[in-house]
């Protein structure tokens, strides 16, 4: 039997969970994130949060998803999922972050109070948690902290275990809508598998099989759920070489590996066999990114990531849908100020689609998708998914064809929504919809490559003594604070052809993230640096001054 919801539990059981003194928390471009050691009262404060967020939504189900994802493995981090699988309504991100940094016990009842009185929430209402964890070794500690603060709370919740980060959001859409005209799927791992699996098989049931892929797992929990998909799926269908799959080996997760480390340093995890002639890919931490790449002829490092991605998503889809016979559903394609020049002039003057520029966050790209009939969003690092507007579902679900081509065209295109998870990006997914697209063009990652040549661009990150100072505009493109900066940088980036580069905090790691693109490569690296070293002398750098 449930205890009911009453302050006097909370703070019982907030008691063994205190809040460090002298930490200000943020909640970022994914939720809180930093050392796992100083993460106790946080778990424990999601937690509430989550619980009222629940009873705010009548008992509708809020996902919790422990996770640092691309980080390194000492940090942790906690992201919240609403009812239908997308990130935290950013309004309640306020919310979480005042209970974050309440200093005692009083200041916790206090905000509690306050939040519930705001939001007329209905504390006797019921509510549901459904909460997952990557493989990190503080995930358990973090998970009884979050489970003290649901219980004390008096919610239901349910453990779904060891996940990606995707299969959270997918279970819990399909929990919210179980029933429904708008049901999603079987709110099981399995029925997450078979969901993809019977999507991908159906798309490339006539076509010739791939060679095998690479996939470098980061040493992360997508080395066994891609396993485990694979086996749903049938390796006579589908065959992949999995690396980097230790996800017991201390101190391995996200090391010299994964997404991450290949889109930043823009070469080969250390110690890849991938050679030539091989096609490979990488996911992150908990399989929410995905890039891939290849080794040209000559032994050049060559990257497909997120945005080339979008490129091959939007020109196949945009191609059903005109052989489906559908071609009132209009495709527009969202990106983040890291997006490469070219992929912009691509998605523009090729394939004539509209894209939109937002700031850096699933979060923020999801919502402005939600705008176009069919919103392919991805972020460069490999971070994003295609989304189908309610009207669009349903102008794919009751199309007729009027030749066989249009039927097989629509089938196809009904596959691709059940293939693609609409909820938020996901590795697994979104390496089916490549491998998918790559089948049925009988394309090697070279010929995908041929769209478009990406400009030489270069990502430097730099520690500063307090890099909240740093306040962006227009899609985090420009400065505004600290003063000054911006005006210095638009000086250097003049100096260099198809120059542009940008500067903005990081909001899940303790640094500065400086962006720069040009011409060639030289000048691309120049421009980066100088721009690195600008915001290092003028803006508190500390440590070591960045170095080319
Ligand atoms: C998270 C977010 C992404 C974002 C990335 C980097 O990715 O989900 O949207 O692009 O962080 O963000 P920032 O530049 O603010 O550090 P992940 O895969 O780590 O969850």
């Amino acid at each position: 039997i449930m205890s009911a919801f009453t302050f006097e539990n909370i703070v019982t059981a907030s008691a063994l969970h205190p809040k460090p003194q002298n930490i200000q928390f943020t909640y970022g471009t994914a939720g809180f994130r930093m050392k796992a050691s100083l993460l106790d009262s946080i778990m424990f404060r999601v937690g509430l949060i989550a619980v009222l967020r629940s009873k705010k939504l009548d008992g509708s189900v809020i996902g919790v998803m422990i996770t640092a994802s691309h980080n390194p493995e000492e940090d942790n981090g906690v992201k919240l999922v609403d009812p239908r699988g997308e990130m935290l309504e950013q309004s309640w991100e306020v919310y979480a972050t005042s209970l974050a940094n309440a200093p005692n016990d009083d200041a916790l009842v206090e905000t509690l109070e306050r939040i519930i009185a705001q939001n007329k929430i209905d504390v006797n209402k019921p509510s549901n948690i459904l909460y997952a964890y990557d493989t990190r070794p503080s995930g358990p500690a973090l998970v009884a902290s979050l489970e003290d603060a649901i219980k004390a709370a008096g919610s239901s919740y349910t453990n779904f275990g060891l996940k990606t980060t995707p299969q959270l959001h997918y279970g819990v859409r399909c929990l919210n809508t179980q029933g429904t005209n708008d049901a999603y799927g079987e709110p099981t791992e399995i029925g997450y598998y078979n969901k993809l699996a019977t999507a991908f098989r159906q798309i490339v049931s006539d076509k010739q099989r791939l060679s095998p892929l690479y996939v470098d797992c980061a040493n992360g929990v997508g080395a066994p759920k891609l396993r485990e998909l694979i086996e749903v799926i049938g390796e006579d269908i589908i065959s992949v070489n999995i690396v980097n799959d230790k996800i017991g080996v201390e101190g391995a997760l996200n090391h010299n590996c994964g997404a991450d480390y290949v889109k930043t340093g823009q070469r080969l995890p250390p110690g890849s066999t991938v050679t030539s002639g091989d096609r490979a890919a990488s996911f992150d931490g908990d399989a929410d990114r995905l890039v891939y790449y290849y080794v040209d002829t000559d032994g050049t490092f060559r990257l497909l990531d997120g945005d080339k991605i979008a490129g091959l998503s939007a020109m196949f889809i945009m191609d059903l849908v005109q052989a489906a016979g559908v071609d009132s559903i209009k495709v527009g394609v969202v990106q983040t100020a890291y997006a490469n020049g070219n992929s912009t002039t691509y998605l523009t003057k090729v394939l004539k689609v509209p894209v939109s520029c937002v700031s850096t966050g699933v979060k923020h790209l999801h919502h402005e998708a939600e705008k176009y009939d069919v919103g392919v969003y991805f972020e460069a690092n490999g971070h994003g998914t295609v989304l189908f507007s309610a009207e669009a579902l349903q102008t794919i679900r009751t199309a007729k064809g009027r030749t066989p081509a249009q039927t097989t065209a629509i089938a196809q295109l009904r596959a691709l929504t059940d293939l693609i998870n609409q909820t938020v990006g996901d590795a697994l997914s979104d390496m089916l919809l490549v491998e998918a697209i790559l089948t049925h063009r009988q394309w090697s990652l070279k010929e995908w490559d041929q769209a478009y040549t990406d400009l030489p661009n270069r990502l430097v990150k730099v520690v500063v003594a307090n890099r909240h100072i740093f306040k962006t505009t227009n899609a985090e493109r420009q400065l505004v604070e600290p003063a000054g900066l911006q005006a210095d940088i638009d000086a250097l980036v003049a100096k260099y052809t198809s120059g542009r580069s940008f500067v903005r905090a990081s909001g899940t790691e303790d640094a500065v993230r400086v962006y720069a693109e040009a011409a060639t490569r030289a000048e691309t690296d120049e421009l980066a640096f100088r721009v690195a070293e600008l915001v290092f002398d003028k803006a508190g750098g500390v440590g070591t001054r960045p170095a080319r």
